[in-house]
């Protein structure tokens, strides 16, 4: 067995050394953060045949890495809230008895790092220093996710050092569940292979994250969803802060006025997009402060503030383009690790949708052969000389659908850098949200933009969102409409009713309610029954942000409906609408009306909604109140006069 290593914190100690003696590592490895032992771990991994290095002079210090087929996104299925009581994880989430299920999972973390070594990752979520920041001590056995996490983290010896003796962390435990006997050699892509095997489980009354069985994004680096969202939720909750599905992004007008916007959209939307956006307005400028995650703080002044509690991007490959998302494009360039896109002959990586003609041939996702498409060069086939619709017929795909690039932050060339590091007019309070908008992909009823009447109506309509299911994650729906409260459908820490209520708190407790943030519900994909797209989306979202601050400054009235306050139509500004994608009036014209007969329809389906999470309440017997752990009465209450004013 390894020595576990000395800590000055000892909490830190024990932690690194229950897992030691469970998990009967190699070696012990604490990481200490610098550039040299980031490159060295993928350096071991690119011999061991674990990593491609990229081509040095077109993608200096870039890998590519390809996963087990089984391991390609979260598991939504496997991924549980393990509180005292089943309740307190709520309608939404998987639950299993905590006592019950570490006796489980220490069974199957026993012996699980045999000839591995097991890397221990102190890391902060936010800005060291930064009174909205918290930090983690993550153990696993992938180098993998070590790499990652530094990117995605702050990670390292600057975090200990901030702890010291007795700061508090959120512990984490990884293993990709794959011990090697003596002698055997490793695989690409070590993980549990058998779906049922994998375990990605919070504990949120003891705040801890325990993961088990897959290497892959928000299931091992646990900085992410599993702290950021799902445990730092109850955490919010407790201690009254909010912590969100959301991007954050700086908005500077012509008249040199700042905003800050966040967004909350689910996996796969267009956060990233919307976070790092050329704004196709004359005179506006946007930064990016965070594309996934956002942790708001109420201040004393009564508005919120917001960090960005990571360091780098996760973001979809496929689709990412000069023409989606330059900046992302440019941010991967070095310093970064693709997984599951395509290989090129020059040692470059390629995806579907980049915008760029594909080569000759490369390799695919699997480690195949691909070869470019007959009759469209921005295509690839698994076979030489297919064409677009037999490779479409054939379902195939040379990049994964949720292939992903982790770029640093640090590479965004429009990143708001005193944002980023939590600073707003030098102080480390954060920024101050002006606006929060919430959105999903829908292809009817829902219109361009909707403005809240009043905070309550603005938290109903963040728990009516709805969404086209994403390859985000591994599901049966892709494709179909689900809802997803606020974007944060797969990561409540607790109960989704709470979480409603939470919200509605936000506005009680707030020192100066009017400060608080006015909501938006947008909607950039609207189809026409042609299938086409009504709306350009990208840099002509810039045409629905300007309208937005418009209304925050109360330069322009609206159109107020029974489903909320819509622009009217002269003030959306349509100037400089050039270029390959433009807006068509006619469209613009029809996306800004209430579509009644489908907001009916829609309003039953966000009721039936409800209903499903006070299904589980009325049941449980512990449960004798009869509003706990339900939908509040507030937004019934607002679902109650929007249908009225529906069927007026
Ligand atoms: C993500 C996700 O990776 O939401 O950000 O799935
Ligand atoms: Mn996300």
């Amino acid at each position: 067995m390894a020595k576990t290593p000395k800590f000055a914190n000892a909490k830190v100690f024990a932690w690194v050394d229950k897992w030691n003696k469970v998990c009967a590592p190699d070696k012990i490895v604490v990481v200490k953060g610098t550039k040299a032992e980031h490159l060295a771990i993928c350096e071991m991994m690119v011999k061991k045949g674990q990593f491609i290095k990229l081509n040095a002079k077109k993608r200096p210090e870039c890998y590519l890495a390809r996963s087990h087929e089984s391991d390609v996104a979260r598991v939504e299925g496997r991924t549980f809230i393990c509180s005292k009581r089943e309740i307190d994880a709520g309608p939404t989430n998987h639950w299993m008895d905590p006592v019950e299920m570490k006796k489980k999972m220490t069974k199957a973390y026993t012996g699980c790092m045999k000839g591995r070594t097991m890397y221990v990752i102190p890391f902060a979520m936010g800005p060291i220093g930064n009174p909205i920041t918290q930090y983690g001590i993550e153990i696993t056995d992938s180098p993998y996710v070590v790499v990652n996490m530094n990117i995605m983290t702050r990670t390292g010896d600057a975090v200990l050092k901030h702890l010291g003796k007795d700061g508090d962390f959120i512990p984490c435990i990884h293993s990709v569940g794959a011990p090697l006997k003596k002698g055997q050699k490793d695989v690409a892509w070590p993980c549990a292979k058998n779906i049922d095997d994998k375990y990605i489980t919070q504990f949120p009354e003891d705040g801890e994250i325990w993961s088990f069985g897959s290497g892959y994004g928000g299931n091992a680096l646990l900085g992410k969803k599993c702290f950021a969202l799902r445990i730092a939720s109850k955490l919010a909750k407790d201690q009254g802060w909010m912590a969100e599905h959301m991007l954050i992004l700086t908005l500077t007008s012509p008249e040199r006025k700042q905003y800050h916007v966040t967004a909350a959209f689910p996996s796969a939307c267009g956060k990233t997009n919307l976070a790092m956006m050329l704004p196709k307005l004359k005179g506006w400028k946007l930064q990016t402060i965070g594309d996934d995650i956002a942790w708001l703080k109420p201040g004393e002044d009564g508005r919120l503030y917001a960090i960005n509690p990571e360091n780098g991007f996760f973001g979809v490959a496929p689709g990412t383009s000069n023409d989606s998302n330059p900046n992302a494009l440019k941010s991967c360039k070095k310093g970064t690790i693709f997984t599951n896109v395509v290989l090129t002959p020059d040692g470059d990586i390629w995806w579907e949708d980049m915008g760029i003609k594909a080569p000759k041939e490369g390799v695919d996702w699997k480690g195949n052969p691909c070869y470019v498409c007959k009759d469209d060069p921005y295509r690839m086939g698994p076979k030489p000389g297919m064409t677009k619709a037999e490779i479409k017929a054939a379902g195939y795909v040379a990049a994964h659908k949720n292939s992903r690039f982790t770029a640093p932050a640090e590479n965004c060339p429009v990143l708001d850098k005193a944002g980023f590091n939590g600073l707003w007019n030098k102080k480390p309070t954060g920024v101050p949200i002006d606006a929060i908008l919430f959105g999903g992909r829908r292809p009817s009823t829902i219109p361009l933009v909707n403005e809240a009447k009043s905070w309550t109506h603005g938290v109903f309509m963040g728990s009516a969102a709805g969404s086209e299911v994403t390859a985000a994650v591994i599901s049966d729906q892709i494709g179909q409409v689900r809802r997803d409260p606020m974007a944060m459908l797969p990561f409540f820490g607790y109960n989704v009713c709470d979480y409603f209520q939470h919200w509605l708190e936000m506005e009680r407790t707030s020192a100066d309610a009017t400060k608080l943030p006015k909501i938006y519900f947008v909607n950039w994909f609207r189809k026409g029954e042609d299938g086409r797209f009504m709306w350009p989306g990208f840099g002509d979202n810039s045409r629905v942000l300007k309208w937005i601050c418009q209304r925050i400054e109360g330069q322009v009235k609206a159109n107020v409906t029974p489903i909320g306050n819509l622009p009217l139509e002269k003030d959306i500004d349509l100037s400089n609408n050039e270029g390959k994608f433009k807006v068509v009036p006619e469209d613009l014209r029809a996306i800004l009306k209430v579509d009644k007969e489908g907001w009916k329809k829609e309003i039953a389906t966000v009721g039936a909604s409800y209903d499903e999470y006070d299904a589980k309440a009325s049941k449980d017997t512990t449960v004798r109140s009869k509003t706990a752990r339900r939908v509040p009465k507030a937004l019934r209450q607002i679902l109650a006069d929007v249908t009225a004013a529906l069927n007026k």
